[in-house]
């Protein structure tokens, strides 16, 4: 079966130093080109915000980062601003290959975040993966990256929901952790039929 590693947002803002940095982020990177050639596909997503994105705490008065707030399509997490298209924070990961087949921007809407690869998060707008990957055979994934709780575990869920076959490695995954966001993060992929390895 056509088996394609997904690589998720392993980007300058998520690294130490970075404005929205997981720990440990810079850690999963030399693990991830390793295990690039054992793939027939790799896919890189990268998190790409217009300045004054909505899902940027300083884009609401009164709100801080890592606020909770509603949006039109459901609740949302408030972030520092990250991953502005065109800047350093938004550019790969120095160290990481990015000798890959497909790059996804994902978050360029100003009015809606997008944690998965697949979905916005109101849950209906595609990115077009699904159709990248159909067109192309692929029906087994692998999804690395960060972060595990946010967007690793999105992708995850509705990539399983779509019937693939998915597989997340945890080692080569970082997250951040808000609340016990993990938890349920590994929860929900389990449920969805995730194989978390
Ligand atoms: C992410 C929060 C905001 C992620 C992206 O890549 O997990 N998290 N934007
Ligand atoms: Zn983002």
């Amino acid at each position: 079966m056509t088996h394609a590693l997904i690589v998720i947002d392993v980007q300058n803002d998520f690294c130490p130093g970075g404005a929205l940095a997981v720990p440990g982020g810079d850690e999963i990177v030399a693990p991830i080109n390793a295990i690039m050639d054992e793939f027939d596909a790799v896919i890189l997503t990268q998190d790409w915000h217009p300045a004054g994105h909505s899902s940027f705490a300083s884009s609401h008065a009164g709100k801080n980062p890592f606020d909770a707030t509603e949006m039109p399509y459901g609740p949302q997490v408030l972030w520092p601003d990250h991953c502005v298209q065109d800047t350093h924070g938004a550019m790969f990961h120095p160290n990481l290959r990015t000798d890959a087949d497909l790059i996804i921007r994902k978050g360029f809407r100003p009015t809606i975040d997008s944690y998965s690869a697949f979905f916005e998060n109101d849950k209906t707008t595609p990115t077009g993966l699904e159709g990248y990957l159909n067109t192309r055979g692929i029906r087994k994934l692998t999804i690395v990256g960060l972060a595990t709780d946010f967007c690793v575990h999105f992708s995850a869920v509705d990539a399983a929901r779509l019937g693939f076959e998915v597989t997340v490695r945890l080692d080569v995954c970082r997250a951040i952790d808000l609340d016990g966001s993990l938890a349920t993060a590994e929860a929900a992929m389990r449920d969805a039929g995730v194989t978390l390895s």
